[in-house]
């Protein structure tokens, strides 16, 4: 049997706003929380600053420059025969302080334009409502989603863009990576550090008890926004559909020792079920009473919480994949770590120490399918790497061997059965690293002339990569050479 990719499959590419868009103060667009955010590096971990500094760098000011090439970039998008274009719109932009009663005008009109270019071009936008982003004034005035009154707010901003948008998006995702609770949970806005990896926010054994609680809380309040966005979304257009995001977390016992094994279960229930259990069954997973008694965590969750979760279940599953990682029994995380777990010694890293492992994600489709049996789309698959431009040419042979081998595994998985019905690689044009806040690291099959610092032209250059999926789009997935 050789089942190809399903009629209709959604090839594109993904980015986020606060990582692409740029003009960051204009158009009556508020501050975001990344707009606070200067550049790092892999030694040196991004800040958080409270007031804009003259001298520091701040990569979302300027990104990839998006909104003011979007034409250009959606145009070629068109030419690699895009069928979605992932990306996520800036809450900023919407309502500047996040708390205001009428949205902006010009950040309305500015999505519209950008949506209408794509249907012009024949690709279908796929929108995440927040990614890793929030007003700057949430964060500041209210301790960000730790604080209830930030679902009111975030109903609020989707009430709008559903009805603004209403016939130009179909496809919605809530929150990015929710279970990754990194920069969204805006706790960290006044702190000054930036987050670290999920880890060490949702197990983090330095964190007093009353911030393990407010993370969870946090975690909990995200669920029932999302929980009441998804019934009011098929209220208002019927056609609409939310999916979760996940960040794809894959584990493997480090050893084939049961302790490994069992700590192993446990970093997957943690780092991927404990958030989609709520968000796909519409309740919480059936040890988490055990779990919250053994870390003292004590939450807020009213009956109408429950309802709501009960009652706003997403209609489909979306994640990003890039690596695997170990668990093992005694292994402690580190103070400031950035590790997800320990390294695999049998796989291969990127520069940046990423794992690469294209089997890995045909086993995890087939964990979630079997664990859910929703549809699933992958919303980010891609390689960060250096990149040099050449007489005009970028010859990124390793990202076309890193998207090659994942599609081999994602067919793979639909021979399996499991439903896979999209494939949004990361990134579909250079754009700012989350991470680590550098232009260097490259992902896009389109390179942009642009340093870590915001100098250059910002011209935009197909990579070989380009030519190679527009190959891949063209046939199905079915030409993979
Ligand atoms: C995901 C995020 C993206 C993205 C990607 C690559 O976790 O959703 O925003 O940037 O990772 O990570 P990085 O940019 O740190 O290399």
């Amino acid at each position: 049997m050789n089942k190809k990719f399903p009629d209709g499959f959604l090839w594109g590419g993904a980015t986020a706003a606060t990582q692409c868009e740029g003009a960051w103060n204009i158009d009556g667009k508020g501050e975001s929380i990344l707009d606070h955010c200067t550049n790092g590096d892999r030694m040196n971990p991004r800040r958080i600053t409270n007031t804009i500094e003259e001298n520091a760098f701040y990569p979302s000011h300027k990104g990839c420059d998006q909104y003011h090439h979007f034409e250009e970039d959606i145009e070629l998008f068109a030419e690699m025969g895009f069928k979605t274009y992932r990306l996520s719109i800036n809450w900023s932009r919407i309502y500047p302080n996040g708390d205001d009663e009428e949205p902006n005008q010009l950040g309305l009109d500015y999505y519209r334009r950008l949506f209408e270019k794509c249907k012009q071009c024949g690709i279908e936008p796929t929108v995440t409502m927040t990614h890793y982003d929030m007003p700057w004034n949430l964060a500041v005035k209210y301790g960000g989603w730790s604080n209830r009154k930030l679902i009111e707010f975030f109903v609020r901003y989707a009430k709008t863009i559903f009805t603004e948008y209403k016939g130009l998006v179909k496809n919605w995702l809530t929150f990015n990576e929710i279970n990754f609770g990194t920069i969204s949970y805006g706790e960290f806005a006044t702190s000054g550090i930036i987050p670290k990896c999920g880890h060490v926010i949702m197990e983090d054994p330095n964190a007093t008890q009353e911030e393990v609680n407010r993370r969870f809380q946090a975690l909990h309040n995200e669920f029932v926004a999302s929980a009441k966005v998804v019934q009011l979304a098929h209220e208002i257009d019927p056609e609409i559909k939310v999916g979760c995001m996940m960040c794809g977390f894959a584990y493997y016992p480090l050893t084939c020792k049961p302790e490994d094994v069992e700590a192993t279960q446990r970093s997957m229930e943690i780092w991927n079920y404990y958030s989609m259990d709520v968000m796909c069954k519409g309740k919480y997973p059936y040890w988490a009473k055990r779990y919250w008694n053994e870390q003292g965590i004590e939450l807020e969750i009213t009956e109408e919480d429950l309802r709501d979760l009960k009652n706003g279940c997403v209609d489909f599953i979306s994640f990003s994949y890039y690596r695997t990682d170990c668990s093992a029994a005694n292994h402690v995380v580190k103070e400031g770590s950035t590790e997800f777990g320990m390294k695999n010694p049998e796989l291969k890293a990127t520069e940046w120490g990423w794992t690469i492992d294209p089997k890995g994600l045909r086993w995890l489709l087939n964990e979630y399918y079997s664990r859910y049996e929703m549809p699933l789309m992958i919303v980010e698959n891609g390689i960060g790497a250096y990149e040099k431009l050449e007489d005009g040419k970028v010859h990124d042979v390793a990202r076309i061997e890193y998207m090659r081998d994942h599609i081999v595994a994602i067919k793979e998985a639909i021979n399996d059965g499991v439903d896979v019905f999209g494939y949004t690689c990361w990134s579909a044009i250079d754009i700012v690293s989350a991470g680590t806040g550098e232009f260097k690291k490259r992902y896009g099959l389109i390179y942009v002339d642009a340093d870590d610092l915001g100098n250059g032209t910002y011209n935009r250059i197909k990579k070989d990569s380009f030519y190679w999926y527009k190959k891949v789009i063209e046939t199905n997935g079915e030409n993979l050479d």
